[in-house]
C-alpha cells in the first residue's frame, strides 16, 4: 500500500502527508490542523469515542474553531498511542451501512499520552487554562463504582491504593481529583468533567464518585468539587464494535495507506449534552449534537431500550452459539424477544422524551441492529455484565416493582446472564467471561453444579449487582428460577419458545 505524493515522495502510512493524496470520496479535515491548539483532554481513546466525540469535534473544527482540539490520554496500555500518534492523530472512520461503506479521515486528536511513562507531563498538561474539559469514555468499570448503588467501591484495590498514594493515581477518581487538586492549589478554575459512557445519570454520579474519593483523601477538597466542578449528564450513542483486522485491511486498500487502528461504526449517531460547561465548551450543537437543560428522559430511553435489548441479545446468543448482532436478528425469535422487553418492561418505565416516538424509536433500533455492516460481536456486549446490568435492566424491573408491575422479559435475561457464566455454549464451545468480578461469579456458576435455584440464588446474593430488594421479591426470583431452571435443562431456545408461547 503507498501514495505517491506530488513532491515524487512515497508514503505507506496515514498521516498529514499522506490527506491530500487520499482518493477524492474520502472525507478528509481541510482545516488548518497546524493551527489548532488544544482545549479538551480525553481519557480513555477506544473506538467509541472515536466514532463519537471526536467526529463531533472534527466537525466543529472544519467548521473554523480552533481552539477545541483534543489531546488524547491513556489510563491502561500505549498501543494506541503507537498507533495513532505516528499517523500525526489521523485514523479513518469507516461508516457502514449495510454494504454501502463511508470514509472519513478524523483529525480532532493532536497528540496521545499514556499514564504509564507520562504522568507528570499530562498533569502539566492539565494545569493550562485553556484546557477547560476533560471528556471520558473508560467503560461502566472505569469509574470504580458499585454498580448496584452508583456510589464509590471503597474496597476496590486500585481505590485504597491510590488513597495510600494519591499523587501517583491509577484510578479514575483518583486522576481526576489530583488534576482537580493541581489546579484548584494554583489558583485555577476547575476544568468541566464530561463524562460519555453509558450510566444512568452519568454525570451526577461520577460526581458523587470522585467526590467520594476526594472527601476520603481530604474532606475539603471534596467539598471543593462537590461545589466548583461541573459534571454534564450526557447520552451518547453510535454502534462502534472493536476493530478487527479484516477492517484494517479493507480501510487500506480504500485508501492507498495503511491506518494502524481505524474505527467501524454505524451510520446513526446522537449527542445529547446538558449544557452546563462554566470555562466554554465547542459548539458540537454545529455538527448536531442536541444541548438540553435535563438529558434524563434521553438517557433512560437509550440505556434501557438500546443497551438493554443489546445484553438480552447478548447473553441469549452467545449461550446459543449466535456470533453478532445482526445475526440474532435474523433468528426466527429473537428479535420477538427484544420486542417483548420493549413493549411488554421498557417502554412504560420511561417518561415522556421531547420530540422523540419512543415506539418508534425502538423500530429504528431494530433496522440499526439489522446493519449487517456492523459485526458487532455479542460476546464483546456480555463483557462487564456485572455493571451493564444494573443501569440497563435491573433499575427498570425495581421500578416496575415499585409501581405494582411485574416485568415479564428481565428475569429472562438475567436468567441468560446467570447460564452464561458457566463458560460453555450448546454448541459445546468455551468462552471467556470478561468482568471485573469474574473470578467470583464463575466460581459461583461451577460451584452450583447445574441447580438452578442453588445458582440463582447465590447470584441474587451478589449484592454489588443486584442490591438489597431485587432479590428479596418472590416473583422476581421465582421468574429467574424458572427460566433458568429451563435454560439448564431444555436448553435457550426451547425456554425462548417457552417464553414466547405465554399469553
Ligand atoms: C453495547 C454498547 O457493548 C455494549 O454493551 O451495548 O457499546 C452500545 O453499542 C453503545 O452504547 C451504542 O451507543
Amino acid at each position: 500500500m503507498n501514495i505517491n505524493l506530488k513532491s515524487g515522495a512515497v508514503v505507506d502510512r496515514l498521516g498529514n502527508a499522506a490527506v491530500a493524496a487520499l482518493p477524492a470520496s474520502v472525507q478528509r479535515p481541510t482545516y488548518d490542523r497546524k493551527a489548532v491548539r488544544p482545549g479538551i483532554v480525553h481519557i480513555g481513546l477506544g473506538a467509541f469515542c472515536r466514532a463519537h466525540v471526536m467526529v463531533y469535534t472534527d466537525e466543529v473544527l472544519q467548521q473554523g474553531a480552533t481552539d477545541w482540539g483534543v489531546i488524547g490520554v491513556d489510563l491502561m496500555s500505549p498501543a494506541i498511542r503507537d498507533a495513532l500518534n505516528p499517523q500525526d492523530g489521523l485514523y479513518t472512520l469507516l461508516s457502514r451501512d449495510n454494504g454501502d461503506d463511508k470514509l472519513r479521515v478524523v483529525g480532532s486528536i493532536l497528540d496521545v499520552m499514556v499514564t504509564a511513562d507520562q504522568k507528570q507531563e499530562i498533569f502539566d498538561l492539565l494545569m493550562k487554562p485553556e484546557i477547560r474539559i476533560v471528556t471520558l469514555t473508560v467503560t461502566e468499570k472505569g469509574y470504580c463504582q458499585d454498580a448496584a448503588t452508583g456510589s464509590l467501591d471503597e474496597k476496590n484495590p486500585v481505590i485504597i491504593s491510590d488513597l495510600a498514594n494519591p499523587t501517583d493515581p491509577r484510578s479514575v477518581p483518583g486522576f481526576l481529583t489530583e488534576a482537580l487538586r493541581r489546579r484548584r492549589d494554583a489558583g485555577l478554575a476547575p476544568f468541566t468533567v464530561l463524562v460519555c459512557d453509558n450510566l444512568a445519570q452519568n454525570g451526577i454520579k461520577v460526581r458523587k464518585i470522585v467526590t467520594r474519593f476526594a472527601s476520603l483523601r481530604d474532606a475539603e477538597l471534596g467539598r471543593y468539587i462537590s461545589e466548583n466542578v461541573s459534571f454534564p449528564c450526557t447520552m451518547v450513542d453510535r454502534i462502534t464494535p472493536a476493530t478487527q483486522d479484516a477492517d484494517r485491511q479493507s480501510v487500506a486498500s480504500s485508501l492507498g495507506v495503511t491506518d494502524a487502528w481505524p474505527v467501524v461504526t454505524e451510520p446513526f449517531r446522537q449527542w445529547v449534552i446538558e449544557d452546563d460547561f462554566p470555562l466554554g465548551r465547542p459548539e458540537w450543537e454545529k455538527a448536531g449534537a442536541i444541548l438540553v437543560e435535563d438529558v434524563t428522559p434521553y438517557e433512560l430511553m437509550k440505556l434501557r431500550c438500546l443497551n438493554g435489548s443489546h445484553s438480552t441479545l447478548a447473553y441469549l446468543s452467545v449461550v446459543a452459539g449466535i456470533e453478532t448482532i445482526a445475526d440474532a436478528m435474523v433468528d426466527e425469535d429473537l428479535p420477538k424477544v427484544i420486542r417483548r422487553l420493549w413493549d411488554d418492561d421498557l417502554i412504560r418505565t420511561l417518561p415522556p422524551v421531547p420530540g422523540t416516538d419512543v415506539v418508534a424509536y425502538t423500530h429504528d433500533l431494530e433496522t440499526r441492529f439489522r446493519n449487517t455492516g456492523v459485526r458487532h460481536l455479542t460476546l464483546q456486549i456480555s463483557w462487564d455484565g456485572s455493571q451493564k446490568l444494573p443501569p440497563r435492566l435491573l433499575e427498570a424491573a425495581s421500578e416496575l416493582y415499585a409501581s405494582g408491575q411485574n416485568p415479564r422479559v428481565i428475569p429472562l435475561t438475567v436468567a441468560a446472564w446467570m447460564r452464561f457464566l458457566s463458560c460453555r455454549n450448546e454448541l459445546g464451545q468455551d468462552y471467556p467471561v470478561t468482568d471485573p468480578h469474574a473470578d467470583r461469579l464463575t466460581e459461583i456458576a461451577r460451584n452450583a453444579g447445574g441447580d438452578a435455584a442453588r445458582l440463582a440464588d447465590a447470584l441474587l446474593s451478589v449484592h454489588e449487582i443486584f442490591g438489597e430488594e431485587l432479590p428479596t421479591n418472590g416473583h422476581f426470583r421465582g421468574e429467574v428460577v424458572r427460566h433458568l431452571s429451563n435454560m439448564i435443562t431444555h436448553g435457550v431456545r426451547y425456554t425462548i419458545k417457552a417464553f414466547l408461547n405465554e399469553a
